[in-house]
């Protein structure tokens, strides 16, 4: 069979722009395998990584990521190619990437919610040549997903699978170290060093190239606001592959200081509690829901948490009300993230007033991220005007890979990323999300397409037609709502739920609500476009909602 040519990866600034930012100090020319190499010589005997069964010291974890890389590269993977990785939160995951850096290969971060549909996607995106996966994760048993994915995707050479019984597939204890096998050389600062997967906001989800210079500095600067340092030890309880528990400053900001990385599978707050009390865990950070769930816990905790200094929140908006309610229950220092997986990231700091913490999501992280507030024709609107947010800056991509039309919709011809946040703007640079332009979910901070929603839904025989809104949840912040016109019979909604899983697709896509409607009243043209039905059905349905709860309550 012939395989096609291995796209380039590439994320290029023009030349003025590099010469900038090398000048500015933000691209100091850093790598993942060096800063790793540096740290285990410096501070080797220092815990880099613990979960609650194991303790890995920052030797021991460059011994793991070159154990890991020897494997691989025997295996006869080459250097460039791209492995997909799916690997929940265990110390595994960051020896796995560690590993891919030390042997010149390429990451692409997979969530463990992510299914068949998802994976073959990344894979076919990213034409990776690897697949790398725990056996079980959160009741979830890979095998069977990699099984699915060798039949399915034929250019996929390698299947790796960490657990006791690897079955079929690479065991990924059987790897031997093999220094002979590593580069020698620290790969090129600013080539790609991983494929983060962004959210999506029409269809399926993007890959986002970011460099070893580029992300270095967003961590590195974000340690420096976050006050991140050889003492911390900070709490991941989201998903450790997610752009904000892994750099902002997460994970490998944590390890880029020298700090302790504390893992938690669980987001159950007595869970993390345990945690929290054994580690003298100092920082954390959740998305609002469950920032939430835990300040309604922590009062009533026996465990002592009296280590914390600072919670961030992000992912998703969190109310003025919510962070209110998040202060009182935890009594330590709130910190707003405001962040995107193809760079820009705002933080409150922490030295601000209450009143910038409680009503804003804080501002950059660089003084050379560049932030424009525009209207529909690309106006910048007047200050402390509601208006589109679009991004440039030393760590915010400048394209996706592979994808020439979601590269023509979202970035302009400057260079500017279109976030498709709409956000104001105070005097001081803050910025306070107000809503979007694109029609995502925001799901408990999970971005889902609503056109990707619609598509699979499409496919089932009883349905003819079908919106996917976003309706407002007290616990999620966002829910999907699916109104679907049915072909013939209605399909039971716990039938179409279980038909779009055995499809293979992330749980957390699956609406959490089916609306049956007759038909979709369309203009007076009789043409719509989706958005606006979206919008109309949302409105109609919420104000449906409000006058039932009226009349319910006299
Ligand atoms: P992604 O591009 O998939 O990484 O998702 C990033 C998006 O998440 C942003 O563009 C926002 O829409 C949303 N987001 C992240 N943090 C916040 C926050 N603190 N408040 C509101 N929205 C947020
Ligand atoms: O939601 C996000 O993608 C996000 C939130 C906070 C992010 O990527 C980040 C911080 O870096």
């Amino acid at each position: 069979m012939n395989t096609p040519p291995l796209l380039p990866l590439h994320q290029t600034w023009p030349d003025d722009f590099v010469a900038r930012y090398r000048a500015a100090g933000y691209w100091r020319g850093e790598t993942f395998p060096a800063f790793l190499r540096e740290r285990a010589a410096r501070l080797g005997e220092r815990t880099a990584i613990v979960d609650i069964d194991q303790r890995w010291t920052y030797a021991q974890l460059l011994e793991r990521a070159e154990t890991i890389a020897a494997g691989l590269l025997a295996l006869g993977l080459q250097r460039g190619d791209r492995v997909v990785i799916q690997i929940g939160n265990v110390p595994e995951f960051y020896g796995v990437a560690f590993g891919l850096f030390l042997a010149g290969l390429v990451p692409v971060y997979a969530l463990p919610a992510h299914r068949i549909t998802e994976i073959g996607h990344f894979v076919r995106k990213s034409q990776a040549a690897g697949y790398i996966a725990l056996q079980h994760y959160d009741n979830f048993d890979y095998r069977t997903l990699a099984r699915e994915l060798q039949a399915q995707e034929p250019a996929l050479r390698h299947v790796v699978i960490a657990g006791e019984d690897a079955a079929e597939f690479t065991p990924l204890h059987s790897f031997q170290p093999n220094p002979a096998l590593l580069p020698t050389e620290n790969p090129d600062p600013q080539s790609v060093a991983f494929l983060q997967i962004s959210g999506g906001s029409t269809g399926l989800s993007k890959l986002i190239p970011r460099t070893h210079d580029d992300y270095i500095y967003s961590f590195r600067a974000s340690n420096e606001i976050c006050g991140i340092t050889e003492d911390s030890r900070y709490l991941i309880a989201l998903p450790a592959a997610h752009n904000f528990p892994m750099s902002s400053p997460g994970a490998m900001g944590v390890l880029y200081a020298g700090g302790t990385v504390v893992l938690s599978r669980s987001t159950l707050p007595e869970k993390a509690f345990e945690l929290i009390e054994r580690e003298r865990v100092t920082d954390l950070g959740l998305v609002p829901p469950l920032a939430l769930l835990w300040a309604q816990a922590a009062p009533q905790t026996a465990r002592n948490l009296s280590s914390l200094r600072v919670l961030q929140v992000g992912g998703a908006k969190l109310t003025t009300e919510a962070a209110r309610r998040v202060i009182a229950g935890f009594r330590c220092q709130l910190q707003q993230v405001f962040g995107m997986a193809e760079g820009l990231v705002n933080y409150t700091r922490l030295d601000d007033g209450e009143d910038t913490v409680l009503n804003t999501q804080g501002r950059p992280i660089s003084p050379d991220d560049e932030v424009l507030v525009v209207d529909d024709h690309g106006n910048p609107v007047a200050q402390g005007q509601s208006g589109y947010l679009l991004t440039r800056g030393p760590y915010t991509i400048r394209g996706y890979h592979n994808d020439d039309t979601a590269n023509a919709r979202s970035f302009t011809d400057d260079g500017f990323y279109r976030t498709g946040d709409v956000v104001q703007r105070s005097a001081q640079g803050y910025l306070t999300v107000q809503g979007r332009a694109t029609d995502h979910i925001n799901r408990a901070g999970e971005k889902i397409s609503a056109e990707e929603v619609e598509d699979h839904l499409l496919a089932h025989p009883q349905v003819f037609d079908v919106a996917v809104v976003s309706i407002p949840d007290d616990f999620l912040g966002e829910r999907i709502c699916a109104f679907i016109i049915p072909r013939g019979e209605k399909p039971k909604p716990p039938a179409l739920k279980g038909w779009m899983r055995e499809r293979g697709l992330a749980a957390f896509k699956i609406p959490d609500q089916i609306v049956f409607v007759d038909a979709f009243e369309t203009t007076a043209v009789g043409k719509t476009s989706r958005k606006e039905l979206r919008a109309r059905l949302r409105t109609e349905f919420l104000r449906e909602q409000s006058q039932s709860s009226k009349t319910a309550t006299p």
